[in-house]
């Protein structure tokens, strides 16, 4: 028996695309889910059919990789206006996705993490050194600054000193408005894009800055003859153990770009999501300050091993993970004609959009809306659906920074749970922003030293 993907009313030729608000996007897909509990649907966004699902029966099917592969499609077409055949933007048939790829995993085991501690955390005193001075803060701005030196510092040797400026780094704010405007791309029909004249010169702009910084810090590494295992030198110098060959110099520009957006990003989201949910859920900031005065008494320095042996907060960071994904979906794509749940016809290339806070809050788990830590000890993740919780996404494609970013993160909210009391008086109402990723907006905490007080 076949049965009919639900697909909720939209106008002829646009489709769905006109009710995608352009704030939002993530919310009024969450509302779409809530009301469609069979964990799909599909719309159709200007032209483009994509097949939403977050039943973790039906996304087990997707991240079958025999059967399904990750597509460079809108917005990811857009995003490689300017990260081009970097990792994360590659396609699967390019051979230079599988050179980098194994050229760029030595720079990711768990020896490079040791390696990298020291400079990770001199940022993170950094911060810490900011925020003593201060008795508000606005958070996601901080994380940004945090997570953008640490990648720059332990990746490329090279520091932005972004605690220093005002400002958020020239970057940064390119970034935020190309990858708002690949969004914006990704809601309209292609003709409009081509109208939008104004746009597309602030776009390509956006895009030069952002090169510029690219090549200021690859030419920084060349004219200074350092020779490092890091990121940056494992690109410029390694050759890739199966074809023997080393990547271009237009792919480095690529890489280092990627490495730039995709090293920083998302893990100031997460450190940001984590501050809120401490100070929505008082019990469990109650467990951090209690591990951290256990573990790092005083000013103790944390040294790697002692992060490595933290059990609250990496619990901490996979629940903000689960409940508030930085990336609100990944994509997919159908190799063959096929059938989802036995039941649903779908043509070959057909479009796949998992839903990561949909599948994350799904009745496969225990009272899916809590913040409950515990879900994420032992005995309890062993009752876990195996493709219920996807953050770092799947398969080949998956996250190759997921234990840099969960080193940063553990490291950095050790130290400033160690060094300060949070509170948000006024009660901060999550506000989240889109771009490829969300993160809160306007978040701004008090803070006060903790010895002083205690
Ligand atoms: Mn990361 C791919 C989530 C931190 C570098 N990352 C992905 C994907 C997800 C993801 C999801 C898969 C996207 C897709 O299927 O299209 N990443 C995260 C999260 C964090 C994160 C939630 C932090 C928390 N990522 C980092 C860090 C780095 C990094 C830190 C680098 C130091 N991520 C990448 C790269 C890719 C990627 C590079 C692309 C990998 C590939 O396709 O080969």
């Amino acid at each position: 028996m076949t049965a009919e993907i639900p697909n909720p009313r939209g106008l002829p030729i646009v489709g769905n695309a006109l009710q995608l608000p352009v704030e939002g996007t993530h919310q009024f897909l969450a509302d779409l889910a809530a009301r469609n509990p069979g964990g799909i649907f599909k719309l159709n966004l200007a032209g483009r059919h994509v097949v939403f699902v977050y039943d973790p029966d039906l996304v087990a099917e997707v991240c079958d990789e025999s059967r399904f592969v990750k597509p460079i499609d809108p917005p990811l077409a857009h995003v490689r206006d300017f990260a081009g055949d970097g990792l994360f933007t590659a396609r699967q048939d390019e051979p230079v996705w599988g050179q980098a790829h194994r050229i760029l995993l030595p720079a990711f085991s768990q020896r490079s993490m040791k390696a990298y501690f020291p400079q990770m955390l001199e940022v993170a005193d950094k911060l810490v050194a900011h925020w003593s001075a201060r008795g508000a803060v606005d958070v996601t701005d901080d994380m940004t600054r945090l997570t953008l030196d640490t990648i720059t510092l332990a990746g490329f040797g090279q520091t932005f000193d972004s605690f220093d400026q005002a400002e958020l780094h020239p970057f940064l704010q390119a970034m935020g408005r190309a990858l708002t405007e690949a969004m914006n791309r990704t809601r309209q029909l292609p003709m409009v894009t081509g109208l939008k004249k104004k746009a597309d010169a602030a776009y390509q702009a956006d895009i030069a800055v952002m090169q510029e910084t690219v090549d200021e810090v690859i030419r920084t590494r060349r004219t200074s003859g350092v020779k490092a295992n890091d990121l940056l030198g494992l690109m410029l110098d390694a050759a890739d153990p199966v074809t023997g060959e080393k990547l271009s110099d237009e792919n480095i520009r690529n890489q280092v770009l990627t490495f730039l957006i995709a090293g920083h990003e998302t893990t100031s989201g997460t450190l940001s999501f984590a501050l809120h949910l401490l100070l929505r859920n008082p019990h469990v900031l109650a467990q951090a300050y209690a591990e951290v005065d256990r573990m790092l008494p005083g000013d103790t320095v944390p040294t790697y091993e002692t992060i490595m042996k933290l059990d609250v907060i990496p619990r901490i960071l996979d629940e903000t993970l689960r409940l508030l994904s930085p990336i609100p979906f990944i994509g997919l794509a159908s190799r063959e004609a096929g059938t989802l749940g036995g039941r649903y016809e779908i043509p070959a290339r057909q479009k796949i959009a998992v839903l990561l806070r949909p599948l994350h809050t799904s009745s496969a788990w225990d009272d899916p809306e809590a913040f409950d830590i515990d879900r994420w000890l032992p005995e309890a993740k062993a009752g876990h659906h195996p493709h219920g919780y996807k953050p770092f996404g799947n398969g080949e494609r998956a996250c190759i920074g997921r234990q840099f970013a969960l080193t940063e993160a553990r490291l950095a909210l050790a130290l400033i749970l160690q060094r300060f009391a949070i509170a948000d008086p006024d009660g901060h109402q999550l506000h989240i922003k889109q771009t490829l990723t969300i993160k809160p907006e306007d978040f701004r905490l008090r803070i006060r030293p903790r010895q002083e007080h205690e």
